[in-house]
């Protein structure tokens, strides 16, 4: 595994024209957070980017379907976004607007760039346009029957019944998808930029050939591409709402840059206002044109070809920029209903939503986070269901995490003055339960620096269970009477794992980590360095210890939704 003097972590955009919702935040916000905090408690030079993708369709059809403006649309959504992924727990440097004025310039530059390496030109493209409305219908506004595999109301850039990319002239019985149209719209023709993407083909062909650690997903999805042959792909779009296209030109009226060209560009906007906030103007080459610096995105899988095959050519087209070291896309997590034997999409309309805020406010986000992490769509799609919520809440980090840490804790308070315990002269159980704690510390980091935080939360839980097993071997409720000494040493060795987990469980559970370290008098979980102490530097004997609070209390079967 290369190493890297820092990281620049990103996570997709969410569009600011509604809230977001737990599928999002398992997609590509809570393993981001994660590895983001797992880099900053080994004192790494990390940085943390997202923020609001504010144009195109989605925004603006929210707006005409509330009669209202994108950017009233916007200014409610990033707003109530930004809260939402605070209560989370989802702790990023900057949570930027693809609105600033520094991100229209920074697509300017962008795209005058790659418009002087010869990589833009102009065409006559037909595209649809509705004469009930008298305005061109960009992909979104169009629906139809998918050109691949039939299914009807498929989207006009991207089917997502099996999804197939494909151009909106390719699409089977057009209708407008603007509200009040329906109209079956025309070809018109129409003068549009493109990028010239098969001008990379070589140049992504031999970055990606590296790439063998990629999740399949990813890799196959970019080789696929660079199989077919990369294409010019439009790039400007008719729509009044969007970055203004910077060319001196008449026919750039009436149209804007494609959301798709400006939104990743946002990640390098958001670098460069939260170094302009810190003073120092220039950090952002370090992130962005450091060759010892690594960028890792952050996404669902439907925006793996703009991250792993558009935008790096983008990039590659500025022609000092780094590109992406790891694009780690999730599948999509489903919502299984009570008593429906399949899962479907998350969705408003089919009342199959789980705003992230209203989970916060009502189980707390370090539950949120653990149920995510548990079920994370990392190899294929998954469900979440209120059921297995339940179950998985009150049998593992109730019962194992928090049994585990309550026992041990109230035993030594009750037992040994609320102090730690002498641990004497252990035996081997007591020496191998102690060692175990900077084993998994080591498990642990290896599964996070591989991307896999199911298999890292696991690995986390596991020292609990550890712990709780040698608790029932050693009887510590015997050996008060018959061994004193033992029943210490037992209880020193608990408290030691317990001051493992308080660290071992930052990336995942940051709230709870801090609560536990308060009763353990650990150092703040999340302080520069921590993860390696843990194991390492162990609590003092007849150090003071705080009477436990229950980390995670039962839920009952009424208190969540049938
Ligand atoms: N706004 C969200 C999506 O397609 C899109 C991501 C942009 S990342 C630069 O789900
Ligand atoms: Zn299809």
């Amino acid at each position: 595994m290369a190493t890297f003097a820092r990281t620049l972590v990103t996570s997709a955009l969410p569009y600011a024209n509604g809230r977001i919702h737990i599928g999002h935040l398992a997609g590509a916000y809570l393993p981001a957070d994660i590895f983001v905090r797992f880099l900053r408690m080994r004192g790494k030079d990390v940085l943390f980017v997202c923020g609001s993708d504010e144009h195109g369709v989605p925004i603006t059809l929210r707006a005409m379907e509330e009669g209202t403006t994108p950017q009233a649309v916007i200014d409610r959504f990033h707003g109530e976004n930004e809260a939402a992924f605070r209560a989370a727990g989802i702790d990023f440097d900057i949570y930027g607007r693809t609105s600033w004025p520094e991100h229209h310039a920074a697509t300017a530059e962008f795209f005058r760039r790659l418009e002087a390496g010869g990589h833009i030109e102009k065409r006559t493209i037909q595209q649809y346009f509705s004469t009930k409305m008298s305005m061109f219908l960009p992909d979104r506004y169009v629906e139809g029957t998918c050109p691949k595999c039939g299914a009807a109301n498929a989207r006009g850039d991207q089917c997502d019944a099996c999804g197939t990319s494909y151009e909106v002239t390719d699409l089977r019985d057009p209708r407008s998808a603007v509200p009040g149209d329906g109209s079956t719209p025309v070809l018109r023709d129409s003068q549009h930029w493109f990028l010239r993407l098969d001008r990379f083909q070589e140049r992504l062909g031999a970055w990606l050939e590296a790439k063998t650690e990629w999740r399949a997903n990813t890799r196959g999805t970019a080789l696929g591409w660079l199989r077919e042959g990369l294409r010019p792909r439009c790039v400007t779009r008719d729509t009044e709402w969007g970055v203004e296209i910077p060319v001196d030109d008449p026919e750039r009226r009436g149209k804007r840059i494609y959301v798709w060209f400006d939104a990743p560009i946002g990640y390098v906007t958001n670098t460069r206002v939260w170094a302009a906030r810190r003073g120092a103007p220039d950090a952002w080459e370090r992130y962005w044109k450091a060759p010892d610096a690594r960028i890792v995105h952050f996404i669902g899988k439907d925006n793996i070809p703009f991250h792993a095959i558009i935008f790096p050519a983008m990039l590659a087209g500025q022609g000092d920029y780094t590109l992406p070291d790891a694009v780690v896309a999730n599948e999509y997590l489903n919502f299984l209903r009570a008593g429906e034997a399949a899962a479907v999409k998350f969705s408003k309309s089919r009342g199959t939503v789980v705003e992230v805020q209203a989970f916060v406010d009502t189980y707390g986000a370090d539950r949120m986070r653990y149920y995510l992490t548990a079920i994370a769509p990392e190899g294929s799609d998954s469900e979440f269901s209120w059921t297995d919520f339940l179950r998985r809440t009150n049998g593992e980090l109730a019962d194992i995490l928090g049994n585990f840490i309550h026992r041990s804790l109230s035993f030594a308070v009750k037992n040994f003055d609320a102090r730690v315990p002498a641990a004497g002269a252990l035996d081997e159980a007591g020496r191998r339960a102690l060692a175990a704690v900077a084993e998994r510390r080591d498990e642990v980091g290896r599964l996070i620096e591989r991307f896999q935080f199911r298999q890292a939360q696991i690995a986390m839980l596991e020292l609990a269970r550890l712990g709780n097993r040698y608790f029932d071997e050693q009887q510590p409720w015997a050996t008060r009477r018959s061994d004193p000494a033992r029943c210490a040493g037992t209880l020193h060795v608990c408290l030691q794992l317990g001051a493992g987990l308080a660290r071992m469980m930052g990336p995942f559970l940051p709230e709870s980590a801090g609560r536990l370290a308060g009763m353990l008098g650990v150092e703040d979980p999340h302080a520069p360095g921590a993860w390696g102490r843990i194991g390492e530097d162990l609590l003092a004997e007849g150090a003071p210890i705080r009477p436990p609070e229950i980390l995670f209390p039962k839920l009952m079967p009424e208190d969540v939704p049938q």
